[in-house]
């Protein structure tokens, strides 16, 4: 899509956006279901990149503890909880600018990827920047997407962080989708970014090629330390905009509701999914932030009438 046509989507009168967003997820998708994925940080904080954002900089003085690569059998037992609870996505998060093949510490990473595919989750993880090699090792491990976030427009993406560029970020999507993996990749709306730089982000987006599988839509937690700590919050109703223009232009990929919940009432939340959004990190925590808790996010479905997405057939082949 051009940008002028997201803009137009973006632009029309509110009530008529939403209904539009709801419509194109009704054509694409059973009707009233949210995916369910938990998040777990694997390997936090200390990392070298200075992403504006991130509370896991070893750049910031934050309230983050930068901690060790998490034992395989640390992880299971999470990542089994996560699917006890309902989750039929389990997400796990490093802190590192990358991964390279032959390293130590990613060789861990494939044995802990290798026992929870068995589980018959959908296994994402977000390790950073990769190439084709990783991808490919990753893919053969039992990873069923990669999660790389374009955060922003790329003409924002240099007032987040310097030490990476937005063409880097691109390039290791590309691997992602040529070793045959889902990409999960979406962005951050609350970071100083105008709307025409959250349409851009929109625009790169529906350029990809295939589409991504997922779009995360986060809202900054504006984390202490950070250089964004004093950003305000998201106007609700320009997320709301958001969510439906990203369900109208990638009408097939899962829109998830993610960071920042915490900060909308439920009533904000009800209207994220009519206008579009299925799926939510459910769990008390995001990697290091706080996230609504399980009961509450429980409940919460159920007065809107919204049930659980059972996973995919082919997860649960190789389910043990
Ligand atoms: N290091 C890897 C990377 O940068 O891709 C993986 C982990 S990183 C924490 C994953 C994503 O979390 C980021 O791309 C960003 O979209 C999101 N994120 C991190 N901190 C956030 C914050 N304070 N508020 C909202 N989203 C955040
Ligand atoms: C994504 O887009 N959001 C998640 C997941 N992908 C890895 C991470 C949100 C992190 C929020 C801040 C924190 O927990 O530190
Ligand atoms: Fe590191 Fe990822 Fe945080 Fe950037 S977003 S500082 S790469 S953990």
């Amino acid at each position: 899509m051009t940008l002028a046509e997201l803009q137009a989507i973006y632009d029309q009168p509110f009530f008529d956006l939403i209904q539009r967003g709801r419509n194109a997820y009704l054509e694409h998708w059973s009707n009233n279901e949210v995916q369910l994925c938990t998040l777990l940080s694997i390997k936090t904080g200390g990392c070298s990149e200075d992403c504006g954002y991130c509370a896991q900089s070893a750049r910031y003085t934050t309230d983050v503890k930068a901690g060790r690569l998490m034992e395989t059998d640390a992880v299971l037992e999470v990542a089994r909880r996560a699917r006890e609870n309902g989750s039929t996505r389990f997400c796990m998060g490093a802190a590192w600018k990358g991964v390279r093949s032959g390293d130590a510490k990613f060789e861990q990473v494939l044995g802990t990827i290798r026992e929870v595919s068995k589980l018959g989750m959908e296994v994402c993880v977000t390790l950073g920047q990769l190439s084709l090699p990783e991808a490919r090792q990753l893919k053969d491990a039992g990873v069923t997407a990669y999660n790389h976030n374009i955060d922003t427009s790329p003409e924002y993406y240099p007032k987040v962080v310097s030490t990476h560029t937005f063409q880097d970020r691109v390039d290791t999507i590309q691997a992602v989708q040529q070793a045959g993996m889902d990409v999960c990749c979406g962005g951050i709306i609350g970071m100083g970014e105008t709307v025409h730089d959250r349409l851009r982000m929109l625009e790169v987006l529906t350029n990809f090629s295939p589409a991504p599988e997922s779009v995360p839509i986060n809202c900054l937690m504006a984390m202490p330390g950070t250089p964004m700590e004093a950003q305000p919050p998201v106007e609700v109703f320009e997320l709301v905009r958001l969510v439906a223009t990203t369900r109208i232009a990638l009408p097939k990929a899962k829109v998830r509701l993610s960071a920042g919940r915490t900060r909308l009432s439920r009533e904000a939340q009800a209207l994220c999914f009519f206008a579009g959004a299925n799926s939510i990190f459910y769990g008390d925590k995001l990697l290091t932030a706080a996230n609504p808790g399980a009961d509450e996010d429980r409940q919460l479905l159920a007065e809107l009438d919204l049930t659980p997405q059972p996973p995919r057939a082919a997860c649960l082949a190789g389910a043990r």
